[in-house]
């Protein structure tokens, strides 16, 4: 069976954004796959150790790590299953998706999650995190987190472009949910996650296509 290496907390939560795309990619797929706890200290004793992040897959020994890289694995192994790029041969929509999340979306939201998930993770993993995060992020994680909240309605216009094509589509990729959408959903769950207060309002459209994807999710462990 494919073995999915998850960031877990010290609950069992599962939160990456990363991950939560390989879990979906995976489901999209149809594959059986164990989603196994793995905290940052476990990573480098990981397949041939060159690993620096999770996700990771072992599918029977054939080893990926980067939450795309397995997308294009499974697509190019699993190829008589669902794609994950419907319409989109050469992933110039997915590209874009990726672009935007991992460059505007994923920059407002870590600031606003990053305190929570230290206060998640179990206490080993706590001292690697601040110092790791507080250098990325140029100041303590509380003042982050601090400084996000006053610039919330900021992170909330970001999905403006979303918006927009929702009022036309069910979903991102069209009529039915694929990789681009699993982009997005993952930066929504890692909020949701380890945060108290829901991101967006309830009357946001973006929330209707969250529950419908949310719905084909795997459940979290
Ligand atoms: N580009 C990678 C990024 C993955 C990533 O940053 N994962 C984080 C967890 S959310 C991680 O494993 N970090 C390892 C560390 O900080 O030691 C991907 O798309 O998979």
């Amino acid at each position: 069976m494919i073995v999915l290496f998850d960031l877990a907390m010290q609950s069992g939560s599962r939160p990456s954004p990363f991950c939560w795309r390989a879990k979906l990619a995976l489901k999209h797929k149809n594959l059986a796959f164990e989603a196994r706890a793995t905290a940052f200290s476990q990573i480098r004793s990981l397949g041939d150790g060159s690993f620096k992040t999770l996700p990771i897959v072992d599918d029977d020994g054939r080893w990926t790590g980067g939450s795309r890289s397995i997308a294009e694995y499974l697509e190019s192994h699993y190829e008589d299953a669902a794609t994950l790029f419907p319409h989109d041969p050469q992933r110039l929509f997915a590209n874009f998706v990726e672009s935007w999340v991992d460059t505007t979306l994923h920059p407002q939201i870590f600031p606003l999650v990053a305190c929570a998930i230290w206060e998640c993770l179990p206490a080993p993993e706590k001292a690697y995190f601040r110092q790791t995060r507080e250098i990325r992020l140029g100041t303590t994680l509380e003042d982050a987190r601090d400084r996000s909240l006053l610039k919330i309605s900021d992170l909330r216009a970001s999905f403006g472009p979303m918006r927009r094509i929702l009022k036309t589509q069910p979903f991102l990729a069209g009529e039915n949910a694929a990789y681009a959408d699993y982009i997005v959903f993952g930066a929504l769950k890692w909020q949701r996650l380890v945060c108290r207060t829901p991101l967006l309002d309830a009357s946001d459209a973006i929330q209707a296509w969250y529950a419908r994807v949310d719905n084909f999710a795997p459940t979290e462990d």
